[in-house]
């Protein structure tokens, strides 16, 4: 009787017919006038979901760093993570059905997981600052209140934040306080406890360039700077509601183009760093004194952190395992930086950000990162408790100190899932603590030049790749032409993939030159036509 409310309130947001949409690797993204009937049936789902795991669970209207008119939605599981991969499915076999067949859809949903709908649920929701998020989420709480599902509206928030909230709720507050006041809190103390071990510390406050990619984490970082005071002092661009968000800028503006963002004029040597739209992701730049512009992207950004929590290990002692999670993205030069110099063990994930958390979650300290700048790090129950028992038992100084450092490390790091604001101060403090420019963490290896396309064909599915996405088997032929081009060039490797969130194949080439990693890079493309 209930899936009668459902379909009367489904009506005001009718599926469009025929239009077919699928949960990919960062939920459902597109034109957000398509969206209105996704949002509300998500609501749905997510209420379901909630009843099966008798937990929290949230909803975040976004499109991360694709263009302002895109919107997308994504649900957050239990402890911050992704959406269970057999869900997603359910995702988009609800997103699809038209009108008649829904209560049908739900219904075997509820009979296949075996879903006890008296059980009591919990939808949080979030969005992020374009201009269509606001009625959209409206839409989702819609979808939520026609289950009778209780639900809570945080309204304007970073993605990385919703993920904290949805931790922390479902953990008794065991992950701090479920709220964003609780998180600048958390954050802001970690930050400054880590800064202020370090030798030099109680003069000027360190200072950082952000572009913000007039979106959320603008707001929510003008927000936090009261926190920071005295020891962060941020100038913030492309900060404003009235500029176009990623337009020109933004992390995967910079990352893709390798070049600095509109809205800023940059000063040699200085550091600056961008957020992409949602804010879970980050890379840092700077223009050297001949005004050449340097790139240091998530692999820069894993390599820091995980020499850092390396030398820590070693201080403290423990025998931890660690690794570092790339995807076939990451450059070259890191990944042998990291297994030959570091000698951390480095495995290679498929793109998005699920796959590369679960390959962390083996380890006992994982740190991953994307070469777009989304990543973080995570510390097992195991390592989190012997790191805690040393910062009161260690047996000298030295060890109780470094154990503290990685314990403020652990407080800082947002472990649900990348967290643009978060690495930032973990990457702030680190430097601080080690005393390293950016220039001097640029200097740690040099990346090969490389190059990222896009090619639109009919259909970019007869694309199908194996071994982390670095070799194609399907369209026949196509591995071996790539494998002949590679050749002929020096330093080389390309891959193609489609795309989970856009109606592309990525094209990456990387080579000795950056004429060379771009000649490789199209005629890769011509390749795949
Ligand atoms: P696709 O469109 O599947 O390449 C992009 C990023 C991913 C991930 C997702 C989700 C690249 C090459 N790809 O995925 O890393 O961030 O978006 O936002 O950057
Ligand atoms: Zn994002």
């Amino acid at each position: 009787m209930y899936l009668e409310a459902v379909l009367r309130s489904s009506a005001p947001h009718a599926k469009p017919t025929g239009l077919i949409l699928q949960y990919g690797t960062a939920g459902f993204r597109t034109k957000a006038e398509y969206l209105d009937h996704v949002m509300y049936r998500m609501g749905l789902l997510a209420v379901l979901r909630s009843k099966k795991t008798k937990s929290v669970i949230g909803v975040m209207v976004t499109a991360s760093h694709n263009p302002e008119e895109d919107n997308g939605v994504k649900l957050v599981d239990p402890m911050g993570e992704m959406l269970a991969q057999e869900w997603e499915v359910y995702a988009t076999n609800l997103a699809n059905a038209e009108e008649h067949e829904l209560q049908l859809v739900l219904t075997n949903i509820i009979k296949q997981d075996s879903i006890n709908m008296q059980q009591e649920s919990f939808v949080a929701i979030g969005r992020d600052t374009r201009p269509s998020s606001e009625s959209l989420s409206c839409a989702v709480i819609d979808g939520v209140t026609s289950l009778d599902s209780k639900f809570h509206d945080y309204g304007l928030v970073t993605t990385p934040q919703l993920h904290y909230i949805i931790c922390c709720r479902n953990t008794d507050g065991g992950y701090g306080e479920p709220t964003i006041e609780g998180y600048y809190q958390k954050l802001s103390k970690a930050f400054k406890e880590l800064v202020q071990q370090a030798p030099g510390c109680g003069g000027e406050p360190i200072c950082l360039n952000v572009d913000g990619a007039n979106g959320i984490g603008a707001l929510k970082l003008k927000e936090m700077e009261s926190y920071l005071q005295s020891v962060l002092s941020i100038q913030l661009f492309n900060d404003s509601s009235k500029g176009k968000l990623n337009y020109m800028c933004g992390a995967d503006y910079v990352k893709v183009q390798q070049k600095s963002p509109e809205g800023l004029d940059m000063k040699p040597a200085e550091p600056y760093c961008s957020f992409d739209g949602d804010a879970d992701r980050i890379v840092y730049y700077y223009n050297d004194v001949n005004n050449v512009f340097h790139l240091l992207d998530g692999d820069k950004i894993a390599t820091l952190i995980s020499t850092f929590i390396k030398e820590l290990l070693l201080k403290v002692n423990l025998n931890l395992k660690m690794a570092v999670v790339q995807t076939a993205y990451a450059n070259g030069s890191s990944t042998r930086y990291l297994e030959e110099v570091i000698k951390v063990p480095v495995y290679c994930a498929k793109t998005g950000v699920k796959h590369l958390h679960h390959k962390a979650q083996e380890f006992d300290i994982g740190v991953y990162f994307e070469a777009n700048g989304h990543g973080t790090v995570l510390f097992s129950k195991k390592a989190e408790e012997q790191i805690k028992q040393l910062t009161q038992t260690g047996a000298t100084e030295k060890i109780k100190k470094a154990a503290e450092m990685l314990e403020n490390v652990i407080n800082l790091i947002n472990q649900t899932v990348g967290d643009a604001i978060s690495d930032m101060l973990v990457i702030e403090a680190i430097l601080f603590l080690k005393g390293l420019t950016i220039q001097k963490w640029d200097e740690i290896y040099t990346d090969l030049p490389n190059r990222q396309l896009k090619v639109t064909v009919a259909d970019r599915k007869v694309i199908e790749t194996t071994d982390a996405e670095r070799q194609t088997i399907k369209p026949p032929g196509l591995q071996e032409k790539i494998d002949e081009l590679v050749k002929t060039y020096s330093m080389a490797r390309a891959f193609v993939r489609p795309s989970g969130t856009e109606d592309v194949v990525r094209v990456y080439a990387e080579a000795d030159t950056q004429e060379n990693a771009d000649a490789l890079a199209h005629k890769v493309c011509l390749a795949v036509f």
